[in-house]
């Protein structure tokens, strides 16, 4: 099922560094409009279950200590064709990587610390989504 949402979440790195309101100006620039937001901090059972497709990789352990670390901004975003244009928007993983005047080259430390988080499918978008939103937090 082709969806026109994705989910981000702007990472512990981000916000601590006082990077959210910079970040959202460029994703509502790019013509994505907030379904649903919040500042939240994920538990230890929340971000091993968000992230528990990458249980068995060596760097596991570090990314939920990462992602448990402080806050984050979760948001649903929408856009014709969001999760390809927002992986576009975002850039690669490792910052070394992607390409200029993405936002994970202008705002990440490391491939680790890499800023925001972009749904890779429009099934995993939605299953993200209703991780963070119940349906009536999303407009
Ligand atoms: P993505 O966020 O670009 O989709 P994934 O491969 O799905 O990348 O990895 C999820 C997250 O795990 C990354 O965003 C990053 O925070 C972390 N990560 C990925 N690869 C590494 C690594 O080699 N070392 C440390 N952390 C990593
Ligand atoms: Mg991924």
């Amino acid at each position: 099922m082709a969806t026109n949402r994705t989910f981000t979440m702007l990472k512990p790195d981000a916000v601590k560094d006082g990077h959210i309101g910079a970040i959202l100006e460029q994703i509502t620039a790019s013509g994505f409009r907030i379904v649903a937001m919040k500042l939240t901090q994920l538990t230890t059972a929340d971000a091993k279950a968000f992230y528990a497709v990458h249980s068995e990789r060596p760097f596991y352990g570090e990314l939920v200590e990462y992602m448990t670390s402080g806050p984050i901004v979760a948001a649903i975003l929408e856009k014709e064709n969001a999760v390809e244009d927002f992986r576009t928007l975002i850039g690669a993983t490792n910052p070394e990587e992607a390409a200029e005047g993405t936002i994970r080259k202008k705002y990440a430390k490391s491939i680790g610390e890499n800023a925001i988080h972009g749904s890779d499918s429009d099934e995993n978008a939605a299953i993200e989504g209703a991780f963070h939103f119940a349906g009536r937090e999303q407009f």
